[in-house]
């Protein structure tokens, strides 16, 4: 049978129609069933050893166009559809995305998934099936309102499997069930995404908003992915769900391993388990109880074991996203796991007196983060600046300890999603150019330098960027009701919202612009500024700047006199598939944060694969983009990570002294509540934010305002100078490769995992 013919009989069998007669959503059911099928044919991949990827998140967006691509089917059913009167973009816009993650930590726990099948590791993750995923937003009178988001239809691409497991919370027992996702590699085999869910979720406890009753743990383990990005969780829901995710974990790990007739004493040489952040912590002492509870194992030697198998990523600096649980807490939910955390803390006091090593602090708060360093055989930061930050002042004192376990893996990200499925038309640009071999080793696009002077190519690649806009342009018609020029320049900030991302500063930026147009200094070319960004429902200060982004968008779109010349768009539910939309379509990439703070960020990655150019501080992987492209091809600004770093610690950061000394400034931050801002938003909330901008701004905010401004006027000016341009797009473009989550699977297998 051919594809169509498979695909007819599938549609036949489903809803008694062929393909041409099919609807959107039933075709999409089909071909779910067809590239379903094709998977499950594809061989696992095998070997003597597996990493296992333990992650609360698996942010993995939609899979059906990444999933074509990998089998290599993509081109063959668009043709197929096509000849049938349907188009395969429509199709994947049915597909539901599943938002299981927050931003950055989960979305990377994807591609590196993709990654591992890719190269032909063995490679499982482990996560929970949430059934309403990050929630979706809406914006009523200017204001974020959180709404349930559910993915999981009567059709997915889960695969519920026979496997299942009791979990002992203090005194009750939930049985698990377990759920896989088949993780397709680029022309390789497939490894698992494997999910665990429990029987009884009563998903009827969720009301459209995204309140529910807290306390029945054996309906509502797994209804909701939690929601804080680098907020204190404080919840002991949290504590249930980690719990319930390692112990499954550490029974499913072990009955594979038994199944293979591994011999768990020698686990190490068979399996390395990373870590994701210090969600997953409590693996380590689960594992330790079941292998000396159940598996016959001596203290000693079960610590011994664990030690050598898990490994720990750590993603962020922010104090406030470092899990410190009260011993209470977890005496409450899963006593059993008490005293091996108690012993695993004595064995530390006696060897280290120093009370910033312990595991247990003095009010009785288990630092999840030092029972990794303790008993993980390596610890590694996310980009080289968070890992030298990690080593010499957050970190330090484990650094003392263990120099040996520190390590640093810059991320990466897919090229499948984010250049092969999001942007067809460069890759296949790319193609012709420099051959296919980037798609297989990125470090291969650096063939594209050589084409640096060639002007066809550098046409290409702008009119690329053009169609990409004008798509974007039609899509947010349609989503937002906005309508923008294609010609002007797109200015993309898209991420979580915090305060250390400083979305405000860009906000500043834009009244700045506002107020210069309005005294009758136009720009040189118009202006787009976007942004996405979900705030974390229990964050205020973060609600209020996107209050502030949409008032200012309220007043600029609609000001006669400026509006030609900017216009402001904050899209409502950012996720995955906006950023394949946006991504492709973005010419200056935001990457703004405060020095110091932000790990990595792998946005910064994306956009620079699909042709922006950053306008960024030396901040997380930043620091590495402005290595590779050099100063020429990069827009660089703000203090250094060491002086913000001294400023915290000399604590002589005071915004208000910046607001006096500067009328922009000042100008600027007023506005927040002037007359028009009041006349358009709440008071209420842009007040709360003008204050905490002048009495106290944690992440520093006006500390680099007037550099900012000076450094955009800057690239928006050198916008006009197109040839400039191109050739910075494409030094972007070829430098892009080094951030491929291929290069960095490949350093954690080399380092860590030795598979
Ligand atoms: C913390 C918590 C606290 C408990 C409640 C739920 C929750 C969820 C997430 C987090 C921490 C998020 C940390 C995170 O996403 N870090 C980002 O990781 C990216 C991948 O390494 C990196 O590029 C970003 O710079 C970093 O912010």
């Amino acid at each position: 049978m051919n594809l169509e013919q498979e695909l007819n009989e599938i549609t036949g069998r489903m809803c008694g129609k062929n393909i041409a007669a099919c609807t959107n959503a039933q075709l999409y059911n089909g071909v779910l069933q067809l590239v379903k099928k094709k998977m499950a044919a594809v061989p696992a991949i095998t070997g003597d050893k597996k990493v296992y990827y333990i992650s609360m998140e698996f942010l993995i967006g939609k899979l059906l166009s990444n999933n074509l691509i990998n089998l290599g089917l993509y081109e063959e059913l668009s043709s197929v559809l096509e000849e049938n009167g349907k188009h395969l973009s429509d199709i994947e816009e049915e597909e539901p995305e599943p938002s299981l993650g927050n931003g950055g930590l989960g979305r990377l726990a994807a591609c590196f998934l993709d990654s591992i099948a890719t190269l032909g590791l063995p490679g499982d993750g482990i996560g929970l099936n949430y059934h309403f995923g990050l929630f979706r937003q809406v914006f009523e009178e200017r204001l974020q309102k959180a709404e349930k988001n559910s993915w999981i239809e009567d059709y997915s691409w889960l695969n519920k499997t026979g496997t299942s497991f009791e979990v002992a919370f203090g005194d009750k027992k939930v049985t698990s069930v377990l759920y896989d996702i088949d993780v397709v590699g680029y022309q390789n085999g497939v490894n698992k995404l494997h999910l665990f869910d429990i029987r009884s979720v009563d998903e009827s406890l969720v009301k459209e908003d995204i309140t529910f009753d807290k306390t029945a743990v054996d309906k509502n383990l797994t209804l909701f992915l939690y929601p804080d990005d680098s907020d204190e969780a404080g919840n002991l829901l949290r504590i249930y769900q980690e719990y319930f995710m390692v112990s499954n974990a550490a029974q499913l790990i072990l009955k594979e391993q038994k199944e293979k007739g591994n011999d768990l004493h020698a686990l190490n040489e068979h399996v390395a388990i990373q870590i994701n952040d210090t969600h997953p912590t409590m693996f380590i002492p689960e594992l330790i109880r079941i292998l000396t509870e159940q598996e016959g194992f001596s203290m000693e030697e079960a610590i011994q074991v664990v030690s050598r198998t898990c490994a720990y990523t750590n993603h962020t600096i922010l104090a406030e996203a470092l899990e410190k649980w009260p011993l209470a807490y977890i005496e409450k939910v899963v006593p059993q796991l008490v005293p091996i955390i108690r012993e695993l803390n004595d064995r530390v006091a006696v060897k280290y007196k120093d009370p910033k090593v312990q595991i247990i602090d003095k009010d009785k708060k288990v630092h999840m983060a030092h029972i990794d360093i303790h008993y993980g055989y390596s610890v590694n930061g996310v980009a080289a600046i968070h890992t030298d930050i990690l080593k010499e002042s957050e970190l330090n004192h484990f650094y003392k300890l263990y120099p040996e376990k520190f390590n640093n893996k810059t991320n990466g990200i897919t090229f499948r999603r984010w250049l092969l499925s999001c942007n067809r038309e460069l890759s296949a640009f790319l193609d012709q150019t420099i051959g296919e071999g980037y798609k297989k080793d990125a470090a291969e696009l650096e063939k594209l330098l050589e084409k640096k002077e060639d002007q066809a190519v550098l046409d290409r690649i702008y009119e690329i960027k053009q169609e990409k806009k004008r798509e974007l342009v039609s899509y947010i018609r349609e989503k937002e009701g906005i309508t923008l020029d294609p010609g002007s320049i797109f200015d993309i900030q898209v991420k979580r919202l915090h305060e250390y991302k400083r979305q405000q500063m860009n906000a500043l930026y834009i009244i700045h612009k506002y107020l210069e147009i309005k005294g009758g200094r136009k720009p040189s070319a118009p202006i787009t500024f976007i942004f996405g960004a979900k705030a974390a429902p229990a964050y205020v200060i973060a609600q209020d700047i996107i209050h502030l982004i949409l008032v200012l968008s309220q007043i600029v779109n609609n000001d006669p006199e400026v509006s030609p010349y900017m216009k402001v768009v904050m899209v409502e539910n950012y996720n995955v598939s906006y950023a394949e939309k946006l991504i492709p379509a973005c010419d200056i990439s935001e990457q703004i944060s405060l020095a110091s703070k932000e790990a990595s960020g792998t946005g910064n990655m994306k956009f620079m694969l699909n042709g922006a150019v950053t306008l960024g501080t030396s901040d997380g992987a930043n620091v590495e983009i402005h290595q590779l492209v050099g100063d020429d091809n990069i827009y660089m600004f703000g203090e250094k990570s060491d002086a913000v770093i001294a400023h915290y610690a000399k604590a002589d950061y005071v915004s208000k002294d910046y607001y006096e000394k500067s009328p922009v400034i000042r100008e600027a931050v007023d506005f927040i509540i002037g007359r028009q801002a009041l006349a358009v938003g709440h008071k209420e909330n842009l007040e709360r934010l003008h204050k905490e901008l002048l009495n106290k701004d944690w992440f520093m905010t006006l500390l680099d305002l007037e550099d900012y401004i000076r450094v955009k006027d800057q690239a928006f000016a050198d916008y006009e100078d197109k040839q400039k341009w191109k050739k910075m797009m494409l030094v972007n473009i070829a430098k892009a490769g080094f951030f491929s989550s291929d290069r960095t699977i490949a350093e954690y297998n080399r380092d860590i995992w030795k598979l």
